[in-house]
């Protein structure tokens, strides 16, 4: 285990200003201050750490698009924004809402170096609005630093002045896209933007703004105060650094487990216990619903960027929801789907109208009255939404079924020659 973002979360008193300085924080601020922006930003791509929040693009490169200096017709530079992406709503993903809780002030020092690094004199943290205890914390803390001078004008004396706004989403798992969010942050309905431009080019109010996650913001600090050769010295060549996995579902001890990338399942489960008692596991999500399933032949994947992308999936969120023997795979592959269907936007008819008729499709087999033809129909949707929606929301929503009639046809195929789920616990157990 590598114990660097999660290494005080035990400290009841850790979210505090008094104690995230006694560990240390609020060192890397006034070194990164006395750099060049500039330096701050190509220290962020040499030390090479990708974007947490699902895609994994190099942070230090969408740092450096924000154009600086007058246009090429010597108009003047419009503002710079810096957004941080704290909708965490991936299922299964819960990193970015502990880190929140737990120590607020990394994130806050990492906004004020990044804000530096773009020269955004003004940065919003956008937080999923149903976590009220994580936007009273950090709503403390944000004026805990206003208070002690790292926020607000002429910072540590630097000249560099920053103002932070809290923002609190609706609920919409949408708004976690960076362009919804935008929409959102600006009062509209959070609805997907095309692409390009790029938030780079033109985000917040048609600015240049940087959208990064949480997690990416706040390992920021670590690699200021510690040098890029500490965090290449974890992970792999591609991947480096370490990372928060979420484990959650059939483990004997769930959570987070901060490890460095390309690490395998085999070896976090070692740190959670196992698959609970008695049970052997079944299949997995190395990075949240939205990414392809594994079974318990992809114990060994490498889990960094390179590594899953190999085996068929994605690393996304690095939230891996484990699903023992006594799991149905249709009924899990429902359930997503539900969830899907309940959060899509509506703006694209492949995801709206097919998110809405893989439910019926899956009911229909879940409960027993599928038709043989159900399964190259779930496929034919699935197919029909991935690739051909607006965003990626449409081919999150593909995924679990390609992989689940992937690994697990038979099983599809059993409810039908059973016309009943074969888990259902007053029916003989088929796979035992
Ligand atoms: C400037 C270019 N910027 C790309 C930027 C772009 C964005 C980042 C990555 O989706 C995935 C998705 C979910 N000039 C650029 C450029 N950029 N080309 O780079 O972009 P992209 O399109 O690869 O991904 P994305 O839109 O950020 C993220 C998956 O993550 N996911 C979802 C996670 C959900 C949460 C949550 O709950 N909060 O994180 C999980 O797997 O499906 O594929 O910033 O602007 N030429
Ligand atoms: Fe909206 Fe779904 Fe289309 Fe994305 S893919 S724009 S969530 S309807």
């Amino acid at each position: 285990m590598t114990p660097v973002l999660s290494k005080h979360w035990a400290d009841p008193e850790g979210w505090t200003l008094a104690a995230y300085r006694r560990q240390g924080g609020y060192q890397a601020l006034p070194k990164a201050l006395r750099m060049q922006p500039d330096e701050v930003i190509a220290t962020v791509k040499d030390s090479g750490l990708r974007g947490r929040g699902g895609a994994g693009f190099p942070t230090g490169m969408k740092w450096g698009f924000i154009p600086q200096g007058p246009g090429p017709d010597g108009a003047p530079v419009k503002p710079h924004y810096l957004v941080v992406n704290a909708d965490e709503s991936e299922p299964g993903t819960c990193k970015d809402i502990p880190l929140m809780l737990a120590t607020p002030h990394t994130l806050i020092e990492g906004v004020i170096i990044a804000a530096y690094a773009i020269r955004a004199s003004h940065a919003f943290i956008y937080v999923r609005g149903e976590v009220v205890n994580v936007l009273r914390r950090l709503q403390a803390a944000v004026g805990q630093a206003y208070a002690a001078g790292y926020l607000g004008t002429n910072i540590q004396g630097s000249g560099f002045d920053l103002e932070i706004v809290v923002h609190a989403g609706a609920g919409a798992y949408i708004c976690g896209e960076e362009t919804a969010l935008l929409d959102s942050l600006e009062g509209r309905r959070g609805q997907p933007r095309l692409r390009p431009p790029f938030p780079a080019v033109a985000g917040l109010y048609a600015c240049p703004t940087v959208v990064n996650n949480v997690e990416s913001i706040a390992s920021v600090p670590s690699i200021i105060a510690n040098g890029v050769e500490w965090f290449r010295s974890f992970g792999t060549e591609k991947s480096p650094g370490f990372t928060l996995y979420s484990l959650s579902g059939h483990v004997t001890r769930p959570g987070q487990y901060e490890a460095p990338l390309g690490i395998t399942l085999r070896e976090l489960l070692t740190y959670a216990g196992g698959v609970r008692k008695g049970h052997t596991l079944k299949f997995w999500t190395p990075g949240g619903s939205s990414t392809p399933i594994f079974t318990d032949e992809h114990l060994d994947v490498a889990l960094d960027y390179e590594g899953v992308s190999a085996a068929g999936s994605m690393l996304g969120t690095k939230a891996l929801q484990i699903f023992d023997d006594t799991t149905c795979v249709v009924r899990a592959v429902l359930r997503w789907t539900e969830f899907y269907a309940h959060e899509s936007c509506g703006k694209c008819t492949p995801c709206r109208e097919g998110t809405y008729w893989l439910v019926q499709l899956l009911q229909r087999l879940e409960n027993g009255q599928g038709h043989e033809t159900d399964l190259d129909k779930l496929a034919d949707i699935a197919d029909n939404i991935n690739g051909k929606s607006f965003c990626a929301l449409g081919d999150g929503a593909a995924s679990p079924i390609f992989s689940s009639l992937k690994y697990f046809r038979d099983e599809y195929a059993e409810h039908i020659r059973l016309g009943a789920c074969p888990f259902d616990p007053a029916r003989s157990t088929f796979w035992a």
